[in-house]
């Protein structure tokens, strides 16, 4: 794989590198991206309607049988090179910090560490009523392909409804980690974004506050997206693929 010289000097130079990743990163590892992720028995439903607050307490069955699916997958699911490249990327540079969209662990399991969550965690649940932490059984339940409702546990605090530990569209992301994640964006001299549509705020901004204090931002990602005009690079391809290689260009 070739790379521009210019694009190789800006990473081996960096003094502090973002990545800042999406659900594309885990795409390869077989988690369907978050937009593909409405299928199955999921095609009639809008986005909002899973990953809402209001969803939930409409149809709380829908949404916790739609993440119960999902988490099945992380939890079958390995790391794939992309995320191994990204662990690798931090010992050949001063500084790094990660940033993901992304719910699963996949990052912490490639031996990424201290990743910034920015969207909370599949594997974290809590009482939507009194955020009392809930403790999923051990083990893998079976998930039949394309799904299924399911009725969320009740808390043992309070009797509340379970709900997912992520963070869902109108709600606040966690304080401390949007605090990092801004921070980093400001301090940084490279940002890498790698497989994330960069339709959902406010992480979509963090590109965008790294450009316009001057760092080079590099996205690999097979398709178009919001972020292309901002980007000094645009390598379209799998991060499975590019990550790897750029790795090897670097050395
Ligand atoms: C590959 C690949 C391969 C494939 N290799 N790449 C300003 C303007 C407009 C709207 C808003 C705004 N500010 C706030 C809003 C509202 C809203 C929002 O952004 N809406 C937009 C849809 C317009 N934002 C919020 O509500 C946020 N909260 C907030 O702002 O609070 C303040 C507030 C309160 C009250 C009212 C208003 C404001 C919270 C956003 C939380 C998002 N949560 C979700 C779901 C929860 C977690 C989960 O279920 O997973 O997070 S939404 C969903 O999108 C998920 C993802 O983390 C996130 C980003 O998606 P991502 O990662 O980009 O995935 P995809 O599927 O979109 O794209 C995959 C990409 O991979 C594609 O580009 C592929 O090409 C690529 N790909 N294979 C590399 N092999
Ligand atoms: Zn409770």
């Amino acid at each position: 794989m070739q790379f521009n010289d210019a694009l190789l000097a800006a990473l081996r130079g960096a003094r502090h590198l973002v990545v800042f990743t999406g659900a594309g990163v885990s795409a390869e590892s077989g988690i369907p991206t978050f937009r593909d992720a409405l299928a199955g028995l999921w095609t009639q439903y809008e986005a909002t309607q899973l990953a809402s607050p209001e969803g939930f307490a409409d149809n709380p069955a829908l949404v916790w049988g739609w993440y119960e699916w999902r988490r099945m997958k992380v939890l079958r699911a390995q790391p794939n090179p992309a995320h191994a490249a990204i662990a690798s990327l931090a010992g050949l540079t001063p500084r790094l910090t990660l940033i993901t969209q992304n719910v699963d662990d996949l990052h912490e399991r490639a031996g990424s560490a201290d990743v910034i969550h920015l969207h909370g965690s599949i594997h974290q649940p809590r009482c939507f009523t009194c955020s009392q932490p809930y403790a999923y059984p051990p083990g893998i339940p079976d998930e039949p392909e394309g799904g299924r409702y399911l009725e969320p546990p009740r808390c043992g605090r309070c009797g509340g409804r379970i709900r997912p530990g992520v963070v869902w569209f109108g709600e606040s992301l966690p304080a401390k980690a949007w605090n990092r994640a801004w921070q980093a964006a400001q301090d940084c001299d490279v940002l890498m974004s790698v497989g994330t549509s960069s339709l959902v705020w406010p992480a979509a901004e963090l590109p965008e506050i790294a450009a316009r204090r001057g760092a080079t931002v590099i996205q690999v990602n097979p398709g178009e997206t919001a972020l292309d005009g901002w980007a000094a690079w645009n390598l379209r391809g799998p991060a499975g693929e590019v990550l790897p290689g750029l790795l090897e260009a670097m050395r």
